[in-house]
């Protein structure tokens, strides 16, 4: 339930004095193990195996195109609506952009975009800490999926009460969203891909569900990918002493989403890049289109001249790709 008032006063005092606060990079901690979560992901990815052999063996062509639309829709569910948009406030969306992105966001099922908000504004505000959610500093398998399978570290609990979050409790579609989560999420991310490829095209139940969670695993590890790798293996032009780094390839398989050296140091800004709308930007090509039919607004992006005088100041002296050399 959203806070009422007098809490959020108290919470923006407080939160002021917690800021100041620095938590621990990762200290010893004894870790909780969840057996529900370790049940659903081993079925999950062991259904996404099976799925992988059927979409190569037996299913018809139509699902296999199917399959590839629902995989683009749900990133961008998640990259445009969840991140982009409910997270950073990096544009405005009218009411059928939001909807439609509430939609997508559902065929994610990355939980709620309430729940998955909290946790990124929170990732934002303590990266690599133990307040981060899917601290980096543990490792790659932590922060990709191994935070999801145990009970989360107090200093995420303690701090994250202090995350504003009146905005996302204020909207009318992600209320609607977090109070009829199960039915929506289930008929999007669930029912709905798998009953449409067997009604449309008589493809069997069996390969429609296992397909079904195929796309579902796969897109979570696109997303996972952002946490993990894009927080070890890459460069920093924008900022050397922060973790996050660009990595190319990350982008190319997460929509956009792995420039995140420059994401880190310029969460505000709408294309999470330097670059321009780009077919390794494709959630900046979906928010342009929106943008030039009047449904995504107040575009926000950094001044060229404040990304150099930032890159020379702080930059590791690779260049915006993540690739190599600055050639200036
Ligand atoms: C999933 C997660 O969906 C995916 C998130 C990915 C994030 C990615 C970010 C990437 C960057 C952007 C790039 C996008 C690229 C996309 C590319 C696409 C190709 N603040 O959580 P609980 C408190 S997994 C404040 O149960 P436990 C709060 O009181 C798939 N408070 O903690 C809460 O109660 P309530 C589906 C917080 O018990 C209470 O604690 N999902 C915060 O420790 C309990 O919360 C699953 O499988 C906070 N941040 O359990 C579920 N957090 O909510 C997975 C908690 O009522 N999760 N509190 O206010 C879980 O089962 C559990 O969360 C847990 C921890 C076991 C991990
Ligand atoms: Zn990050
Ligand atoms: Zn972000």
């Amino acid at each position: 339930m959203a806070p009422d008032v007098s809490t959020m006063e108290m919470i923006t005092s407080d939160s002021e004095q917690f800021e100041k606060l620095v938590a621990p990079q990762a200290a010893p901690r004894k870790f909780q193990i969840v057996y529900r979560n370790l049940f659903t992901f081993g079925y999950a990815h062991l259904s996404a195996l099976y799925g992988l052999y059927l979409a190569c063996t037996s299913a018809k062509w139509q699902s296999i195109f199917f399959f590839y639309i629902l995989f683009v829709l749900s990133s961008i569910g998640i990259t445009a609506g969840a991140h982009r948009l409910w997270t950073h406030k990096a544009y405005k969306a009218k009411m059928p952009l939001q909807i439609i992105l509430m939609l997508m966001n559902s065929l994610a099922f990355q939980n709620t975009a309430t729940d998955w908000v909290r946790d990124h504004r929170l990732h934002h505000r303590y990266s690599d800490t133990d307040a981060d959610p899917h601290n980096a500093t543990r490792g790659f398998f932590y922060s990709h999926m191994g935070w999801l399978l145990v009970r989360k570290h107090p200093e995420v609990k303690k701090r994250g009460k202090f995350i504003d979050m009146s905005d996302i409790y204020a909207n009318p579609v992600l209320r609607f969203q977090k109070k009829y989560a199960v039915p929506v999420i289930g008929l999007m991310c669930f029912a709905l891909p798998t009953l449409v490829p067997v009604y449309f095209w008589g493809e069997s139940l069996k390969i429609a569900w296992h397909m079904a969670l195929l796309r579902y695993v796969l897109n979570l590890h696109g997303t996972f990918l952002v946490n993990s790798a894009a927080h070890l293996w890459g460069t920093k032009p924008y900022d050397k002493n922060i973790v996050p780094v660009q990595n190319v390839s990350v982008s190319l398989i997460a929509f956009g989403e792995g420039f995140h050296n420059y994401h880190h140091v310029y969460p505000w800004d709408y294309r999470t890049a330097e670059l321009g709308n780009n077919w390794l930007n494709l959630t900046t090509i979906f928010i342009d289109f929106f943008a030039w039919i009047g449904w995504a607004y107040d575009l926000k992006t950094v001044p060229d001249s404040m990304i150099r005088a930032r890159s020379d100041r702080t930059g590791d002296g690779t260049d915006k790709w993540g690739m190599g050399e600055k050639h200036e």
